[in-house]
């Protein structure tokens, strides 16, 4: 099923370089920078570099590079910023869509930590 894809999004500007960003990781086919509106100490955005809207969009029509690729990228940054070995100590999510308070239309990931997170569904 298509789905609309807006080029001119914030984030798709920033991959053209249109926008500057504070890159954590580029790889071939993902970019992470760190959010501009921090909620935790860390707060990083990972998006990738193809036009995705949302999570469900990303994983059903990337290619399985673009998929390993994305998911790598995250891990590697946990790695890097010694979150990866304690699984209590960072949360990913995702928004997707009006009700899902999505933002910015183009898929990305936030990965917070830095603090107690509390409970993630109210
Ligand atoms: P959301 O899941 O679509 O609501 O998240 C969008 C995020 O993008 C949000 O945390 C913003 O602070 C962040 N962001 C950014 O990092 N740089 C920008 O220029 C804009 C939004 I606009």
């Amino acid at each position: 099923m298509p789905y609309a894809y807006d080029p001119q999004n914030i984030f798709a500007r920033i991959l053209r370089g249109e926008i500057p960003n504070k890159t954590v990781l580029e790889t071939e086919h993902t970019l992470a920078f760190h959010d501009i509106a921090p909620q935790a100490p860390l707060h990083v955005l990972v998006i990738p570099k193809g036009a995705y809207v949302n999570h469900a969009h990303f994983a059903r029509d990337a290619s399985a590079e673009e998929l390993v690729d994305f998911n790598r990228a995250v891990a590697r940054i946990c790695t890097d910023l010694g979150l990866g070995d304690d699984p209590d100590n960072f949360r990913v999510i995702s928004n997707a869509g009006v009700h899902g308070g999505q933002e910015v239309p183009h898929y990305h990931l936030h990965l917070v930590a830095g603090r107690p997170l509390g409970r993630m569904l109210e």
